[in-house]
């Protein structure tokens, strides 16, 4: 379903009257119960787990777009189960929107206190923006306005909830949902620029709000979708070169996908695309985290799209499992593209940048300092033995000043490092220097581990967070803010 600008349709009366009584007819059924169009696949009944709607910004440059938040009681098997939902589907509209163009969203809030962040993207943290200090509460409206500024990064982001306390449940429930920055295929060579373009999104189901004690608790998903549905069919071709963009946008779990007789040519990393493209046989995605890949349909037979045990997070499934299928079909004799590809974009390595400042973060769980929070959660995640103060600023730093970040985890599972606004180069993993492929704005902190970083500051001025993209991690402390500030404008 496209939103583009329609022009004007000259109805006469018998025809608006036969349409308003069939779209009413439709309106009483849906609203009655929820269409679920895929319900053999559907892991929880009377929810749509069909393929998200796509929606387009229109000549005028603008994508206005309205999200009605509700929840949904539902059962899985035995279970009751609490899903939030946009606009009564699991899967959210899928946002295309173009460089230079505004993104308008009426977020309609008819649950508790929520808000919106725009994952990703490079853009203002202030006012109707970006802006996670926002709080839309039960019952509100509100107009969020995101200006994507003409230079912007062609890729995969996505939205979701960002308040404190409450992101787990919030994107847990169902609340996220993707968004695609159109262009990335027009920085491919010009044998590549009109090849089948596929979204994996990958969530995993349900995370339960419904608490023993009267709080809500989260507990451990146990269907894995793609596309909100499990173990859907995806059709290539022998030799045929398809553009994937996976995004897992689920709160916590980990995947380490790969497809056997295949590799991934990565051509895009969390919405950047690369100035080195790289061949990847698997691929570690923490929750948050995109990769735009190229791939060439092998021989002719069916493929599960498996993810591999990880052991180095608490939230990742512990065996093998199947994702998706992929069928290599004999469909079109396809002619063969010449992966000839090196880079995107020109490469601007920040090594040989001047480093204003250096700054230590330690990532850990504090065992000793246990307090139960809402979520029925023991123990408190901190950042250099903070906790997230919403008043406190951790950092401020100078518009356009490049600094290098230390992260390190005393922890005996992963943490993850996301930072809203200005992405960042790893520059090495446990003291071993890392060949950056671009700018990402994910990173996994290893177990016992260290990671550094290196973050342009650019374009906005403004406060926004850094985190553990663990959502469970995040919502019991492992958040702090920095602020970034103009020297030459004085400060209020
Ligand atoms: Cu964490």
């Amino acid at each position: 379903m496209r939103f583009r600008e329609k022009g004007v349709i000259d109805y006469n009366s018998t025809y608006l009257f036969v349409t308003i009584f069939v779209l009413l007819l439709t309106f009483m059924i849906t609203a009655n119960k929820v269409v679920f169009s895929q319900e053999e696949s559907s892991p929880i009944k009377e929810m749509d787990f069909s393929n998200p709607l796509d929606v387009y910004s229109n000549k005028h440059g603008i994508l206005n777009v309205s999200l009605i938040i509700e929840e949904k009681q539902t059962r899985d098997g035995n279970q009751s189960v609490t899903a939030l939902v946009y606009n009564g589907s699991l899967m959210a509209p899928t946002l295309n929107i173009k460089p230079g163009e505004r993104l308008i969203i009426n977020l309609v809030n008819k649950i508790d206190q929520t808000n919106l962040h725009f994952h990703g993207l490079h853009v203002s943290p202030t006012g109707s923006s970006d802006n996670i200090f926002r709080v839309v509460k039960s019952g509100e409206t509100a107009r969020y306005v995101i200006d994507i500024p003409i230079n912007h990064p062609r890729g995969t982001f996505w939205y979701h909830p960002h308040l404190h306390g409450l992101a787990t449940t919030q994107v847990g429930g169902g609340m996220s949902g993707l968004i695609n920055i159109e262009g990335l295929d027009n920085l491919l060579p010009s044998t590549l620029q009109n090849i089948t373009q596929q979204n994996l999104v990958m969530k995993a189901f349900p995370w339960s709000l419904n608490g023993s004690s009267g709080n809500p608790v989260y507990k451990w998903a146990n269907h894995f979708t793609v596309n909100g549905q499990l173990d859907p069919v995806i059709n290539i071709s022998p030799g045929e070169t398809q553009l994937w963009r996976f995004a897992n946008i689920d709160p916590a779990t980990f995947y380490n996908i790969t497809l056997p007789g295949h590799t991934f040519n990565v051509i895009a990393e969390d919405g950047n695309p690369v100035w080195e493209v790289w061949d990847g046989k698997n691929l570690v995605l923490p929750a948050g985290k995109r990769y735009e890949v190229l791939v060439t349909g092998g021989e002719i037979g069916t493929y599960p799209l498996k993810s591999l045990p990880y052991n180095r997070s608490g939230f990742s499934p512990t065996s093998e499992i199947t994702l998706a299928t992929i069928n290599v079909q004999d469909k079109t004799i396809a002619q063969a593209a010449q992966l000839t590809l090196s880079s995107l974009v020109p490469e601007h390595d920040l090594e040989n940048d001047q480093i204003q400042t250096q700054r230590t973060l330690i990532f850990n769980g504090s065992p000793d300092n246990q307090t139960a929070n809402r979520f029925g959660d023991v123990g408190t995640n901190q950042i250099n033995g903070k906790v997230f103060d919403h008043d406190r600023i951790d950092y401020i730093v100078k518009l356009g000043d490049v600094e290098e970040w230390t992260l390190k985890n005393l922890d005996s599972e992963d943490h993850t490092f996301h930072i809203h606004v200005n992405d960042f180069q790893v520059m090495s993993v446990n003291g071993q220097p890392y060949d950056g492929h671009g700018l990402q704005d994910m990173v996994v902190i290893p177990q016992g581990g260290e990671v550094v970083i290196r973050i342009p500051f650019t374009d906005f001025v403004g406060k926004f967070v850094f985190h553990c993209h663990i959502l469970p991690h995040e919502d019991t402390g492992m958040m702090g803010i920095v602020e970034v500030v103009d020297p030459f404008t004085p400060r209020d």
